[in-house]
């Protein structure tokens, strides 16, 4: 990372959140083709952050942007980050650094929307899309697991299917009910045909220009790294825990089973015995 680090900082992120299925891959995708077209030079990560192994589900990732594949100006690499030190929120970043290294200037960062991954993506990109599917109650769903806060740009993908204006409008009026200062834009998408896919282009430049007119990238990247910063110390502790307090750890454990140590109590003296 040090001797990568001074080439990197020159891309700008997207990120793409949903549902298993909900067609963020065949979408990422015709988003390639529409980056390639602007003469951009794409990176795209697919993370599957319930994977241990990179295996069945990434591999059809792959063969949802097969049409990339002789493109050498289009990099396409898919991760499992369970089991990787920090998981999702360490790998992210990193990835994405030695994409920019090798000259990428739109990295294209795709995750399953299981558990807390949705709200690390953000946390690693510069425009978070939520793609939804319609079908009643979706848009519900999405603002119960938190979706309306980190969204940028909502897709309503599979388009041609039945239910996509009642999903469209119960978003939108979720959405009016939010007082955030960036106001969503919704974009309908029928990604396996590539309709939709120029509107959705377009609303991710505005956002984007938003941000850089505002000043509010830089802040947006500063939080970022600050919390990368972060994690990264609380992994390095992690390991440490691991590596040199293994048998204090044992002996607390038993502490507080036996009720003579109250957890936190026991997690003051691991770290004051570092
Ligand atoms: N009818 C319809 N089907 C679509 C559309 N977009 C994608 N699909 C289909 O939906 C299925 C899932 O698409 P993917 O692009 O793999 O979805 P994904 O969100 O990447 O899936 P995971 O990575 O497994 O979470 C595929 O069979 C696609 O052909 C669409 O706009 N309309
Ligand atoms: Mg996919």
């Amino acid at each position: 990372m040090e001797s990568l680090y001074p080439h990197t900082g020159s891309s700008y992120s997207l990120g793409i959140t949903g549902a298993p299925g909900a067609g963020k891959s065949t979408l990422t995708e015709k988003l390639i083709a529409r980056a390639r077209k602007d003469g951009h030079k794409v990176g795209v990560l697919a993370i599957d952050p319930s994977s241990p192994f990179s295996g069945g589900a990434l591999l059809g990732d792959r063969v949802r942007m097969q049409s990339h594949a002789t493109d050498p100006e289009v990099f396409i690499r898919s991760m499992a980050t369970r089991g990787h030190l920090g998981g999702i929120s360490l790998a992210t970043p990193e990835a994405r650094r030695v994409l920019e290294a090798a000259g990428k200037d739109i990295v294209v960062i795709e995750t399953v929307g299981v558990g807390q991954s949705e709200v690390e993506i953000t946390d690693a990109c510069d425009t978070t899309i939520v793609v939804l599917n319609p079908g009643w109650g979706d848009a519900v769903q999405a603002a119960k697991a938190g979706l309306l806060e980190i969204a940028d740009v909502f897709v309503v993908n599979k388009a041609d299917r039945s239910g996509t204006r009642d999903t469209v409008r119960e978003l939108k009026q979720m959405l009016d009910m939010t007082n955030a200062e960036w106001k969503p834009e919704i974009v309908e998408t029928v990604a396996t045909k590539g309709e939709g896919v120029d509107e959705l282009w377009a609303a991710i430049e505005k956002h984007r220009a938003y941000q850089e007119e505002k000043g509010l990238l830089q802040v947006r990247r500063r939080r970022s790294t600050e919390r990368e910063i972060k994690e990264i110390v609380a992994e390095r502790f992690r390991r440490r825990v691991e590596d040199e307090a293994g048998s204090l750890l044992e002996e607390l454990v038993n502490d507080v089973a036996e009720r003579r140590l109250d957890p936190y109590a026991a997690a003051d003296r691991l770290i004051g015995s570092l």
